[in-house]
């Protein structure tokens, strides 16, 4: 009966291996084929960096796996030894000590170094993240209950909304709550300042793989930049509960050549000639094209 039970929990062990195994080859090979800046199925990880200040925040994110992954090591070697070592067994006449003024300066002295060892890269980067010294272009970005507006105030005041594509006007391809009717247009390979506020109330605006996250807050001009290093298409969200319809209020960015951009604000300037004359009048939620079905 005992070796039928010890073979039983071996088998099941073995199975347990065999499926974490399965699972790691899995999520590797996911890994590295999805390439792109939208959450996928089974995503392990952070989506891949487009810019500077992202590439930064991945290589800071991975140091400070390595530093946890290190003090849990060693908390877990240390509960082993004292469970080993000092258990009722094999320690049947306990120490009486109850100071040691080595181990005590110790423990309070290698924290605070590797807080210290933490801390220098974590500040010099958010100063890198907070503004860029030079801006090539500004791009100012209103939140509103439930879309985003975009403003080109180098572009002759060029700007427009962004409004979610509905579920049922969604086309092939299209991405369900993460595709819009105007997308931000930025040209790659320039240093893009982005000032944020809102009409009403509190919003985010968040570019996973730009690495950037920006309240939107009524009466208050938030600064930012990015730099994007590749053409594509780049998806966010905004990230502050907001109101009913803060899942519907995704943020899509569009990266083009330098020339490719040219182009786009030639057409942009046609295309939104009327917002351009609305100024500073107060606008409208924009009423989604299939209302009415
Ligand atoms: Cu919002």
């Amino acid at each position: 009966m005992e070796r039928l039970t010890g073979l039983l929990a071996r088998r099941r062990v073995a199975r347990a291996l065999l499926l974490v195994a399965l699972a790691v080859v899995v999520t590797g090979t996911v890994a590295t084929v999805a390439w792109a800046a939208q959450p996928r199925p089974w995503e392990m990880g952070m989506q891949p960096p487009a810019t500077p200040v992202k590439d930064r925040l991945n290589a800071f994110h991975n140091e400070l796996l390595v530093i946890t992954f290190l003090i849990a090591a060693f908390v877990m070697a240390l509960l082993l030894y004292v469970i080993v070592r000092f258990n009722h067994r094999s320690n049947p006449v306990p120490s009486h000590t109850s100071h040691n003024t080595v181990i005590e300066i110790l423990w309070t002295i290698v924290p605070v170094l590797v807080l210290v060892i933490i801390a220098i890269p974590s500040f010099k980067l958010m100063y890198y993240m907070d503004r860029v010294p030079n801006p090539d272009m500004t791009i100012k970005v209103t939140g509103h209950q439930w879309y985003w507006s975009y403003e080109y105030p180098d572009q002759k005041g060029l700007a427009f909304d962004s409004n979610v594509i509905q579920d049922a006007d969604l086309k092939p391809g299209q991405l369900r709550l993460l595709d819009v009717d105007n997308p931000l247009v930025v040209p790659i390979h320039t240093n893009i300042r982005v000032l944020v506020t809102s009409t009403d109330v509190i919003h985010s605006w968040f570019i996973p793989s730009f690495g950037v996250q920006e309240y939107a807050v009524i009466g208050r001009l938030n600064e930012s930049w990015f730099n994007v290093e590749r053409e594509g298409t780049y998806y966010g969200e905004c990230n502050q509960i907001c109101g009913v319809n803060h899942a519907f209020m995704p943020i899509k960015i569009v990266a083009l050549s330098k020339e490719a951009f040219q182009r786009w604000l030639v057409d942009a300037g046609k295309k939104f000639a009327h917002d351009q004359t609305n100024g500073g009048a107060v606008r409208v939620a924009a009423v989604p094209a299939s209302a009415g079905n």
